[in-house]
């Protein structure tokens, strides 16, 4: 059992749930899921490596001018770990509290991480580009200058120039809403709605995420809700609600000072 409340630390925006970035949100995931107490820190994005290199939390991948610092990272202060990465932090909370949910099951590590990789790329970049221009505003000031530039940097053009509305963006909806059917045709071979069939898991954690983040951009009227809800026949739609009992924000959450 936890005697102390984790921490998540977790990067702001102006929205009502203020948790907004999907690999955040898959860590929030898997603690929610797991009913582990914790409490959130909010961190704005120019402080995310001091804080990282302050509390001693690992980069998580390397960049021409150094280690990369990223969010989400988890303090434990029950065992003093300090974890970076929702994968790993997954994993961390199934070793450290193993009675409950396993988000791991035994032998699926490789398959799970193939699954966020993949995933990545064949659906959360493609919601990444298609999203990109609505995030500059939905950011704290200081966040907000801070992605636009190194985002600006990363593509090599405006923000507004990486899919603008039109046929750039239309396609660029369209091949992430065939990345979600070509989830739904590996999962068709299971026996229920979860990509190891009836057994929930970090992937599908992954696929809330993603889900939930589209909910949170472009609300609940929009059409790219309703085609994310209508693709495969209803079958991101009962996904989601068969999960959404995951998707809350502690209240009372603190900043980092
Ligand atoms: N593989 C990492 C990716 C985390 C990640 O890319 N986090 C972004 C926010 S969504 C970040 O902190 N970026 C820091 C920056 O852009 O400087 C995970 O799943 O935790």
């Amino acid at each position: 059992m936890t005697q102390q409340p984790l921490i998540l630390y977790d990067i702001p925006s102006t929205t009502p749930e203020k948790a907004w970035s999907p690999n955040l949100w898959k860590a929030r995931l898997a603690l929610n899921a797991k009913g582990i107490p914790y409490r959130t820190v909010w961190v704005e994005y120019p402080d995310i490596a001091d804080l990282c290199k302050r509390i001693g939390a690992e980069h998580t991948g390397m960049r021409p001018n150094g280690p990369h610092y990223t969010l989400p990272v988890v303090q434990d202060p029950n065992t003093g770990a300090i974890v970076s990465d929702s994968f790993k932090i997954a994993q961390y909370l199934d070793k450290t509290y193993p009675d409950t949910i396993r988000l791991v099951p035994d032998g699926t590590a490789a398959f799970q991480a193939m699954f966020v990789e993949t995933t990545t790329y064949k659906v959360m970049f493609l919601m990444y580009k298609t999203f990109l221009e609505k995030i500059v505003p939905l950011l704290n000031p200081r966040s907000s200058e801070y992605f636009r530039r190194t985002r600006e940097a990363f593509f090599g053009v405006k923000i507004e120039e990486v899919a603008p509305p039109g046929p750039a963006r239309d396609e660029t909806w369209k091949e992430m809403l065939d990345g979600l059917s070509l989830v739904t045709k590996w999962e068709a071979e299971g026996k229920g709605i979860f990509m190891m069939g009836e057994t929930v898991s970090f992937a599908d954690i992954v696929m809330l995420a993603l889900l939930h983040w589209v909910k949170i951009m472009e609300g609940v009227e929009s059409k790219e809700w309703k085609d994310v809800m209508g693709t495969d026949d209803g079958r991101w739609a009962k996904f989601y609600q068969a999960l959404e009992k995951w998707i809350w924000v502690d209240e009372g959450s603190y900043g980092d000072k």
